[in-house]
């Protein structure tokens, strides 16, 4: 409120970004019009955010509004009209920089379900949405000169999934695992009679994007690991199998035969998949550790096995129970002929359902987001509260951690783990939030909203407040600047020249040209605390340095195995003694699916240096840091500069408000944030209790018993129709179309 009055008075918009970047600090955004459960980034202007269909006040073509285009440099949202509901849809890159979203929930109206007159699974009049559960949908990459553009009537899936798996192969192809057929709290009934289809409610097989000639097959380790299976954690390998991790168990799975090779458990039987939700990211694939992936494991919740319950809700009451703190690390293809094992990493300061790790261009993980207890999903009662009772609303998690903390995977043991000068947000992030690596390496953390339909007026409400965090190294003055990137990559071949000028570092030259490194990003599409694809490989290179201070950075193309790091979008930051360029979009790869092209990897120029050289910029000023988390050094970027001052001293007060407060919960609780039932972080009087006694997944109740009726798709009809005059959805023929329907009228 402070920082609004304040930003008023001076007469500067939120859509100027006037305000200093803060080092360490979040800096409220804006408003995404949509609840941000979904979010990726296409450019250096503009993100797509897609939110469940609920009851969302901004309105379009006569319903409420269900996704937006965020504009980073203005921070403002745009509606666009997507058709069909998308709640807890899998996303991923495609080859061409489009992106793709996979299945979701059937069509809904107010209060989730099909309740209100004339509502049905496939279209719901007052929402005006169309069924998701088997839709794909395509959002093409656009800038501020190329318009967005999308299509969500294409093909469909074979299978109805929500909450699938998506995993890209090395020529591009999406592979889709198991899912639910109609959502719930876990992918069971209790007890357990039918682990493979739970009478229709789960979804064990897996297909392919686009689709190839073979219907859905199951996997097994969809019916092994019933239960806790939903948005599998998967990760691409090298050898072009896939890591596969769910309920407590891993295996790797070779999607050309499906042929799996069991992994040891995960050590406590810690679950980290939905809705346990622990933190998990590939580790910085690097010429140092000769690109072999290590995949990091950290938080999401320990039950035992009947308290998981089944698809209506938990058997325990989930928001007492604390989440893990633990972290595990697994290398599932090591070099060195050792078996692969689960090691144990430093442990998460503090515990965490539903953290999430960002991979940030300096080669660190921010984990943010998520709570101290509980889990992810929400319900209306559980086993022994009834319906209405639940002291968090419809939460299943409590005690929001609005703390980040960050990862530095090459420090030694017991000390990869920092809080130092990383303040808290006040604003909670749990069920259906999202978090993003923005290309100028600050990151946008959006939604939140673990509740049936809109609730603005409960304890962790629907959230539409869109904040940006900005890590450490924003106390730099400044950025470097690396010239004649390219705009695209392949794998092998010809190293080429990247240009930094002095003015891009101050200190010796040849300093900087030791300390210099050179990443590729891709942020991957965020949701239920993930980001998914995501990914993070350094480039090898050597460089020249000038004697006039200009250093080139002589730079290999990507290797040459495609499974590193698939083909389709990037971010490559130039990052000088832990200082990130800002992110230049380029696509690795040949923009098409299909085995990719290689060849052998150029030999590097050995290195030059000049012991005269050095920078031009101004000293870095991030020693003035004084660790006490509320006052950083001001970044270099700052619109206004009477506005940016001023605001550097209201951002100091408005921290050191939040400070004094987290200190004091601190010395209550040893919590961050912590949250007691009737207590809320804003002026928002004692909850009261909703009197429904319905649970949150009565829907999928309902359609357990449905058997798999062919899908409808009546909103092809009229989709044309509904675009919205400035994001027209691209009327233009999807080329998989036609090996869908020539496939589906194959007999299976
Ligand atoms: C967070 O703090 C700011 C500044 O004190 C305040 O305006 C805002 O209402 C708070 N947000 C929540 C969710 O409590
Ligand atoms: C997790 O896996 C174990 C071992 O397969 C199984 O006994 C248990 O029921 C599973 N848990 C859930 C909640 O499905
Ligand atoms: C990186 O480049 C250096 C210099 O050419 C070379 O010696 C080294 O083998 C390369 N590393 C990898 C993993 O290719
Ligand atoms: C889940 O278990 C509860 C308690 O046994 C039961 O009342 C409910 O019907 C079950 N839900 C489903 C979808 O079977
Ligand atoms: C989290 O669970 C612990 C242990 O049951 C409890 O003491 C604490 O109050 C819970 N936190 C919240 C925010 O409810
Ligand atoms: C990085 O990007 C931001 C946001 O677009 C821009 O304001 C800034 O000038 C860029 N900085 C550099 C060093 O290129
Ligand atoms: C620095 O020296 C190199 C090598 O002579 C030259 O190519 C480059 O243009 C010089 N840069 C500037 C800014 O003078
Ligand atoms: C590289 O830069 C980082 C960040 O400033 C610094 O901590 C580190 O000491 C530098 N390393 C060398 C070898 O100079
Ligand atoms: C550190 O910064 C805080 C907040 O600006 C200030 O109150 C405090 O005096 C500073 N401490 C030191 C040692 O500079
Ligand atoms: C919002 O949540 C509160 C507290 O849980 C509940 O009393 C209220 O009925 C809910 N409102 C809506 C519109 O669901
Ligand atoms: C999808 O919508 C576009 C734009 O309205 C239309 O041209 C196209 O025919 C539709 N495709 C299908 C498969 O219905
Ligand atoms: C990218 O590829 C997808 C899938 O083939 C296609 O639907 C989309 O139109 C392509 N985007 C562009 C901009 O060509
Ligand atoms: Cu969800």
């Amino acid at each position: 409120m402070l920082l609004h009055s304040l930003l008023l008075v001076l007469g500067v918009s939120a859509v100027v970004p006037a305000l200093a970047q803060v080092a360490g600090t979040f800096q409220v955004a804006g408003n995404t019009q949509v609840s941000a459960m979904m979010m990726f980034v296409v450019s250096p202007d503009k993100v797509y955010i897609l939110d469940k269909v609920e009851g969302n006040a901004p309105q379009i073509n006569g319903h409420s509004q269900y996704a937006s285009i965020w504009d980073i440099p203005s921070r403002t949202a745009t509606p666009i009209d997507v058709h069909t509901n998308a709640f807890c849809a899998a996303g991923m890159h495609l080859p061409n920089g489009s992106y793709a979203l996979f299945g979701g929930n059937t069509a809904v109206g107010p209060g989730g379900d099909n309740s209100a007159p004339g509502s049905t699974a496939t279209f719901d009049p007052t929402y005006q949405d169309y069924d998701g559960t088997r839709a794909i949908r395509i959002f093409n990459s656009c800038d501020e000169n190329t318009p967005c553009t999308f299509i969500d009537n294409s093909t469909q899936l074979a299978k109805r999934r929500w909450y699938p798996a998506a995993e890209p192969l090395g020529d591009g192809t999406v592979v889709l695992i198991g899912g639910f057929v109609a959502g719930g709290y876990i992918n069971r009934n209790y007890p357990n009679t039918d682990p493979a289809y739970e009478g229709g409610a789960a979804e064990p097989t897996y297909e392919f994007f686009p689709p190839g000639s073979q219907s859905p097959q199951i996997m097994n380790f969809m019916v092994k690991t019933s239960g806790l299976n939903s948005y599998a954690l998967t990760y691409l390998m090298p050898s072009g199998n896939v890591f596969v991790q769910a309920n407590y168990s891993t295996i790797i799975w070779n999607p050309a035969t499906n042929a799996e090779t069991p992994l040891p458990d995960m050590p406590g039987q810690i679950v980290r998949v939905y809705p346990a939700s622990g933190a998990n990211a590939m580790l910085p694939l690097t010429p140092d550790n000769n690109y072999t992936p290590t995949i990091l494991f950290c938080g999401g919740q320990y039950m035992d096995d009947y308290s998981w319950g089944n698809y209506s809700y938990p058997f325990a009451n989930t928001w007492t129970i604390p989440a893990s703190s633990d972290c595990h690390r697994i290398t599932p293809e090591p070099t060195d002929g050792s078996s692969p094992a689960y090691v144990q990493d430093d442990s998460l300061p503090i515990g965490r359902t539903m953290g999430q790790f960002i991979a940030l261009p300096d080669g660190t993980f921010l984990i943010i987001n998520g709570a101290q207890n509980g889990t992810a999903g929400y319900a209306q009662m559980t086993l022994t509260v009834p319906s209405g009772a639940m002291p968090f609303g419809e939460s299943l998690a409590a005690g929001p951690v609005g703390q980040p903390a960050i990862y530095n995977p090459n420090a030694p043991a017991g000390s990869r783990w920092s809080m130092a000068q990383l303040s808290s947000s006040n604003i909670s992030r749990l069920y259906h939030s999202s978090a993003l690596l923005l290309p100028d390496g600050s990151v946008m953390v959006a939604g939140s909203n673990p509740n049936i339909d809109v609730n603005l007026t409960t304890i962790y409400p629907t959230t539409y407040t869109a904040e940006y965090f900005y890590p450490p190294y924003f106390s730099a003055m400044t950025r470097p600047v690396p010239q004649n990137i390219p705009s695209t990559l392949t794998y092998g071949g010809n190293y080429f020249d990247i240009t930094i000028p002095s003015t891009s570092y101050s200190g010796p030259g040849n300093d900087a040209a030791d300390n210099t490194t050179i990443w590729l990003i891709r942020p991957g599409f965020t949701t239920h605390a993930m980001n998914m694809g995501q990914r993070i490989l350094q480039l090898n290179h050597t460089s020249t340095v000038f004697s006039n201070g200009t250093i080139v950075l002589h730079t290999s193309q990507l290797p040459p195995n495609p499974n590193l790091f698939q083909p389709g979008p990037a971010m490559l930051f130039v990052t000088i003694n832990g200082i990130p360029s800002n992110g230049s979009f380029l696509i690795v790869g040949n923009g098409q699916f299909g085995p990719q092209p290689t060849s052998s990897t150029s030999v590097l120029p050995e290195n030059v240096r000049s012991a005269s050289a050095s920078g031009a910029a101004p000293k870095s000023a991030s020693s003035n840091n004084n660790g006490s988390g509320s006052s950083s050094h001001t970044g270099p970027i700052v619109g206004a500069v009477v506005a940016g001052i001023a605001a550097v001293g209201v951002l100091g007060a408005v921290f050191g408000i939040c400070l004094a407060r987290r200190r004091k919960s601190l010395a209550a609780s040893s919590h961050t944030m912590s949250s007691s039932p009737g207590t809320r972080f804003g002026g928002f009087s004692e909850r009261e209790m909703r009197n429904s006694d319905s649970s949150a997944f009565m829907l999928l109740q309902q359609n357990h018993q449905s058997d798999d009726a062919p899908m409808l798709s009546p909103y092809q009809d009229k989709f044309g129709l509904q675009a919205s005059s400035q994001f027209a959805q691209s009327g233009e023929i999807n080329p998989y179309r036609d090996a869908y329907l020539s496939r589906s009228s194959t007999p299976r």
